[in-house]
């Protein structure tokens, strides 16, 4: 009956149990390591999934449980499971997913941790990979093996904002029984369910718009039942990167307003794109929303906004970003990004250090790429800080 949206979110599953008894309109937060069984044959019956109940937080905890749920319908999936980070998310389902000799297909970028993951699963496990420009279907069905296990996509692509083709790729996935997994932190479910285009899973950094206030590391994998029934049992349970249920409450709370702020980043940040594309010492912006934007075509069909964030280079290169970076006085110098305050970073010596020179240049990371995440202050202000920190940049 409340379907849309704006609703949804602030009703997300948030009462069970003793809250709905009392009425609080939060859920509680159930801080408890483990749980107490009535008697030997119930922990018993827990452990051997005869009976429902909660046995100890490593294996799944009530209120994290909400949150689960709740990223998981908004996403359209059957089923959620959320870990420590953004990272113990990744890995768990890339680990689920693949064996030694298998070929994951990544798209031509990736978040710096992620190429780390990728090359570590390559260099220890035996496990192959191929990052490539998955922007249309010829270009997928070209770069796709016959031990392609798992087509690995972000998109919108941190930092380039490059776009794959999410209806492309998982068409091609279908056709070989490959898993396609999406990404969808830069997104997030209120501008691109990749689930409605065919994708099987989508993982989040929920540290980013989900939570959307810069006070929480968390992560979150959504998918078909069966499959996070399996993580859930083995690289969750057995890796062990859960979510702290205090964790998952300040996730399901920053949620509830997960539209607003998702609406006014679109605003901010088509608004400060246009005015950096205008700007005499800017040479590139990237952008989705601009009307400029390569990949125009493929935004207007899959996203509904392109976010808070933007990349650009400066005219001076590398010295003129750092200048830049270095006067800005509002906007703070800092990674991550989907936050209530706007943040700006230098992807090459930062989040995507850990990406050899060659490999990040192949992905679009120049040294003059700077990026920045908007937050949700006035547009005025934002811009007034970046405009006085251009201004005595070297043209
Ligand atoms: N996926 C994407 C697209 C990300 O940008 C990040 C972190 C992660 C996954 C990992 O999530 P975490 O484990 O940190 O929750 N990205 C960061 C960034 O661009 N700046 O700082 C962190």
């Amino acid at each position: 009956m409340w379907g849309k949206f704006a609703t949804k979110v602030v009703h997300l599953p948030d009462t069970r149990g003793e809250s709905e008894v009392l009425g609080s309109i939060t859920p509680p937060i159930f801080q408890t390591s483990t749980f107490v069984f009535e008697s030997a044959e119930q922990g018993g019956r827990r452990f051997a999934g005869e009976e429902n109940g909660y046995i100890y937080s490593r294996l799944g905890n009530p209120t994290t449980n909400l949150l689960e749920e709740a990223v998981a319908d908004l996403e359209g999936g059957e089923a959620g499971v959320a870990f420590a980070s953004g990272m113990a998310a990744i890995s768990a389902v890339l680990v689920a997913l693949v064996k030694t000799g298998d070929h994951i297909l990544v798209s031509r970028g990736v978040y710096g941790c992620t190429y780390g993951l990728l090359d570590m699963l390559h260099e220890r496990f035996g496990v192959e990979y191929t990052m490539s420009d998955l922007g249309a279907e010829d270009a997928v069905r070209a770069v796709v093996k016959p031990n392609t296990k798992v087509i690995y996509i972000e998109t919108p692509i941190n930092p380039t904002m490059e776009l794959v083709d999410l209806a492309a790729c998982s068409r091609v996935a279908r056709e070989i029984g490959a898993t396609v997994v999406v990404d969808n932190t830069f997104a997030t479910p209120v501008l691109q369910r990749p689930i409605e285009w065919g994708a099987d899973v989508v993982v989040h950094s929920a540290t980013k718009y989900l939570g959307g206030h810069g006070d929480v590391i968390l992560g979150v994998a959504v998918g078909p039942r069966e499959l996070m029934s399996t993580i859930r049992l083995t690289t969750q349970k057995d890796i062990g990167g859960v979510a702290a249920p205090f964790n998952a409450w300040l996730v399901l709370r920053g949620m509830k307003t997960l539209e607003l702020r998702m609406q006014r980043h679109n605003e901010t940040g088509l608004a400060i794109a246009e005015r950096l594309s205008q700007d005499a010492a800017v040479e590139h912006v990237y952008y989705p929303g601009l009307k400029s934007f390569p990949q125009r075509e493929l935004y207007l069909r899959q996203m509904s906004g392109a976010g808070g964030v933007i990349g650009f280079i400066l005219k001076g290169g590398y010295e003129a970003g750092v200048q830049f970076m270095n006067r800005l006085q509002l906007c703070k110098r800092a990674v991550s990004l989907g936050e209530v305050h706007t943040l700006v970073q230098h992807p090459a010596s930062m989040t995507h250090s850990p990406v050899p020179r060659e490999v990040r240049e192949s992905m679009g990371i120049s040294d003059g790429l700077v990026r920045l995440a908007v937050g949700i202050e006035d547009v005025e202000d934002i811009w007034n800080d970046i405009e006085q920190a251009l201004a005595i940049t070297a043209k």
